[in-house]
């Protein structure tokens, strides 16, 4: 357009498996390609410098999310369950749901769950060191952590709730292509869905829970009665695989960073922005796509009107252009402006949740944790959108 510069394009998959296990390459690559390149594999639009992830994540009005926030065309494709009302939706339908949720789980009432979160980590921690002083702390910590105080939070039974963690997976790696990924998970997905949605209903929601307080605003007439469910499914969406993914972020930081962790030893309170910057340096979400509602010039080329657009996160939160020494992991930074939980409007409303859980457990280990170092080899576990971790033995000394 105009300038006669040729839109720059690369033809590397980014949901295949070379990728999924490191993705670096690929993100410098389009970064130093261009602001915008072009992904024939797909026919989508890329975005990972900082600038134009940030530029694109706060202007909902050009990048909209209502079309699907995956591979998936809305306006074409039926699916695969009725849309998210705060992920895939855009003002003013997305409105009322997110002031409700951001209120239940906002920082104000989250207060109330500090003391026993704290004392729920302190106790796992316990329990983990009695085992000895090897064990993965993907399987050990990571999963388990969120996987006790979450559900609970929420307000579900007790029964089913091993469903959670593959129904998230699942629900992630639909944002891909339909890839082997996603054929793996698809046997299972009907039953793992009525599952899932059977929790969101009323009558199975103790009070006082998360989910109990959305019912208690529909029956105030914040949200409707149709609207409830599906908000207490994107809490069980999205609230449990990100937040075991972040975890296992931030301990594979410490576990390959031993200065990190004397830091974290001698100054606990640094356990909040351990965690933002884990968020930031893995990028456990590393992708969502956008949909271009108008033809958006970016550059010297322009995104038509109706074309999705691949917004790499994990990229351009390590963009040089936007990071002093990008691939460090290092508490002395300041990490905010990350792009790790979005920007703007679709920001996660989780985050406050997440931030919670990670200090619990950060803040419980550091206190009785002198020395964590890699005990083994580590194993990636591959998903279309999250960056995740399998397996992270490592070695304690206590102390
Ligand atoms: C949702 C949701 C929100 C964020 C991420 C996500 C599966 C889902 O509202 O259901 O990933």
């Amino acid at each position: 357009m105009g300038s006669g510069t040729t839109l720059p394009t690369n033809d590397t998959d980014p949901f295949s498996h070379d990728v999924l296990e490191n993705p670096l390459p690929l993100h410098a690559a389009l970064r130093d390609a261009g602001p915008v390149v072009h992904l024939s594999t797909y026919d989508v639009y890329a975005f990972a410098r900082y600038e134009q992830v940030h530029a694109a994540l706060v202007d909902w009005q050009d990048f909209q999310s209502a079309a699907g926030v995956g591979l998936s065309n809305f306006r074409y494709e039926k699916p695969w369950r009725p849309p998210s009302l705060l992920l895939e939706a855009d003002p003013p339908r997305h409105d009322a749901p997110r002031r409700v949720l951001s209120k239940i789980i906002g920082p104000r009432s989250l207060r109330r769950l500090r003391e026993q979160w704290f004392t729920d980590a302190e106790h796992l921690v316990e329990q983990v060191l009695a085992g000895g002083a090897e064990f993965d702390v993907v399987a050990s910590l990571a999963t388990v952590f969120p996987l006790r105080v979450f559900p609970d939070a929420v307000g579900i039974g007790k029964e089913g709730r091993e469903n959670l963690l593959p129904y998230g997976d699942f629900a992630f790696n639909a944002f891909g292509p339909h890839n082997d990924l996603v054929a793996q998970g698809a046997p299972r997905i009907a039953e793992l869905s009525a599952w899932l949605n059977a929790q969101c209903a009323r009558e199975a929601l103790t009070d006082g829970g998360f989910g109990a307080q959305i019912w208690a605003a529909a029956d105030r007439g914040d949200i409707t009665p149709e609207q409830a469910p599906l908000i207490v499914r994107s809490l069980l969406t999205a609230g449990v695989d990100t937040t075991v993914h972040g975890l296992s972020a931030a301990l594979y930081g410490f576990a390959t960073h031993p200065e990190q962790w004397q830091r974290l030893r001698e100054q606990p309170p640094l356990a909040r922005v351990a965690f933002d910057e884990a968020v930031r340096w893995e990028s456990p979400v590393q992708t969502f796509f956008r949909t271009a509602t108008v033809d958006v010039r970016v550059g010297d080329h322009v995104v038509p009107e109706g074309k999705k657009i691949l917004m790499f996160l994990g990229a351009a939160n390590r963009d040089p252009r936007r990071w002093d020494d990008p691939d460090a992991f290092d508490l002395s930074r300041d990490p905010s402006g990350h792009v790790g939980f979005g920007m703007g409007l679709h920001q996660c409303v989780g985050q406050h949740v997440a931030r919670l859980e990670a200090e619990a457990l950060l803040t419980a280990l550091a206190r009785r944790v002198r020395t964590i170092e890699l005990a083994g080899p580590t194993a990636r576990h591959h998903n279309n959108t999250l960056r995740a971790w399998e397996s992270i033995p490592v070695r304690v000394r206590v102390g």
